[in-house]
């Protein structure tokens, strides 16, 4: 029996069998070598957006009933921002779930990469009117290693004018974005959450941890493929390297 929650299991067994979730080796654009890779734009059919919709969508809602909600970023938001370009999509079908499943109507925006010059003009879509208006943005995005992507979104969602009062990732990858001048690594989420200003800020719908377990739930049932069980090890000496502890 499975202790990792079913809508994990289910999401990492699809994410794997279209191919979004690979054992190798990979270089990352951080020029780390990893021995896993999770590419979300592979999650491109209907039931695995919908799957993942949903995990979003119940990850978003629990940390909304997480802690006082007076105070919770997530129980008040006003728009769900996608980042160009895999974040799209994700935070579009979020929003969806949202509202058919979980009766939350947020709006939803995203940005694109190249300004365009004529009709509506501008690189952010979506975006409400209201010139005054402070929106409260929630960014939905694919994956996490060092937080410089989820930065550079919060970085633009401030220029449009909008508040950041959370991030919800896909993946976190739980590595450390740098070392301090003491010789400490200081995690990803960490050093978002700094930059928006409060603890709880920065959710995912998996971790790193949680593909460690799955592969060892499948490995314990004799399940694992060679390819697999040479990748949980390599995984663990990555994570000694540059994963942190949370
Ligand atoms: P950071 O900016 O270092 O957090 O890397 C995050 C980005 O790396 C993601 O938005 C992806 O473009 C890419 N990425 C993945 O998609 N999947 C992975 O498993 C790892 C990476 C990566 O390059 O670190």
């Amino acid at each position: 029996m499975s202790t990792l929650e079913s809508y994990k299991t289910q999401l990492l067994e699809q994410a794997a069998q279209v191919g979004a979730l690979k054992f190798g080796n990979f270089t990352l654009k951080s020029g780390r070598k990893s021995p896993y890779f999770f590419n979300a734009g592979l999650m491109s059919d209907g039931t695995i957006l919908h799957t993942v919709a949903q995990a979003y969508a119940a990850t978003l809602c629990a940390a909304a009933s997480d802690d006082d909600p007076t105070v919770n970023p997530f129980s008040d938001f006003d728009i769900l921002f996608g980042p160009a370009y895999k974040g799209i999509s994700l935070a579009a079908c979020t929003a969806l779930v949202l509202s058919s499943m979980h009766g939350r109507d947020v709006k939803f925006a995203y940005d694109r990469k190249e300004a365009k010059d004529h009709g509506e003009g501008g690189n952010v879509v979506g975006w409400p009117s209201g010139r005054n208006e402070k929106w409260r943005v929630v960014i939905v995005d694919d994956v996490m290693t060092t937080g410089l992507a989820a930065s550079s979104a919060i970085k633009l969602v401030a220029r449009q004018g909008g508040e950041v009062v959370g991030v919800v990732q896909l993946l976190d990858r739980e590595e450390f974005s740098e070392i301090d001048d003491q010789g400490c690594k200081v995690s990803s989420v960490m050093k978002l959450e700094n930059l928006l200003g409060g603890k709880g800020k920065v959710r995912s719908v998996l971790k790193m941890r949680d593909l460690v377990q799955w592969l060892e739930e499948k490995e314990a049932q004799g399940e694992t493929t060679e390819e697999e069980k040479r990748s949980l090890q390599a995984m663990r000496v990555y994570r000694d390297t540059y994963g942190v502890s949370s």
